[in-house]
């Protein structure tokens, strides 16, 4: 069965049925439904970090972490299946980078480089952030990336100021 990694992210709490949850409630929350998802095998998840923002303005700190999975399901039909995640956790698109609930992105599909319209595969950034590069690390330090270096020797050209791994 194809093998796929996910990142995770969110640096905004929300109130939901009268219940404030915070960005590591999001993560929870979400790698619950992937590992309930009939088609989804939740293989095993980082530890979680906590992270500077990149992006526009003053934006809290984000919570990230990766999880790898092995699942049926086509990448586009993942992505379909993630966006739904984000949308139920009332993830509302503003701006660009803004600050958000829930992140899901695929980082990887088995070694497959995609570039469509709706999907990039490996993830466009990854190789250069250390927000995604650790939580790789932490699942697996010879993890391979399509045409790059593996994922230790891209994290140690990356600054990891700002990145600060969180008690399991
Ligand atoms: N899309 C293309 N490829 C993929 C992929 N591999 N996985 C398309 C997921 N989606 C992919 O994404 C926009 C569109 O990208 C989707 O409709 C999908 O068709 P989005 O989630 O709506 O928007 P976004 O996340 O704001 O945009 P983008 O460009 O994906 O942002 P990034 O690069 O994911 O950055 N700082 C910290 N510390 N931690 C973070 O997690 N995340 C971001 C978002 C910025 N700063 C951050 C963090
Ligand atoms: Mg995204």
């Amino acid at each position: 069965m194809p093998e796929a990694y996910i990142g995770l992210g969110s640096n905004l709490g929300r109130e939901h049925e009268g219940i404030y949850e915070s960005p590591q409630t999001q993560l929870d929350t979400a790698l619950k439904k992937i590992a309930q998802q009939p088609q989804i095998n939740l293989i095993k998840v980082s530890s979680f970090f906590r992270t500077n923002a990149i992006g526009p303005g003053e934006q809290p700190d984000y919570i990230n972490a990766a999880a790898k999975v092995k699942t049926s399901l086509s990448a586009h039909q993942l992505l379909d299946f993630l966006q739904l995640l984000e949308n139920r956790q009332g993830r509302i698109r503003t701006l660009r980078w803004g600050a958000r609930t829930l992140d899901l992105d695929i980082l990887l599909y088995d070694q497959i480089v995609e570039n469509s319209e709706r999907l990039t595969i490996p993830h466009p950034r990854l190789h250069e952030r250390a927000f995604v590069l650790a939580p790789l690390v932490d699942l697996d330090p010879q993890l391979a990336i399509p045409n790059r270096e593996n994922v230790s020797r891209l994290l140690a050209s990356c600054s990891l100021q700002g990145v600060v791994k969180l008690p399991d």
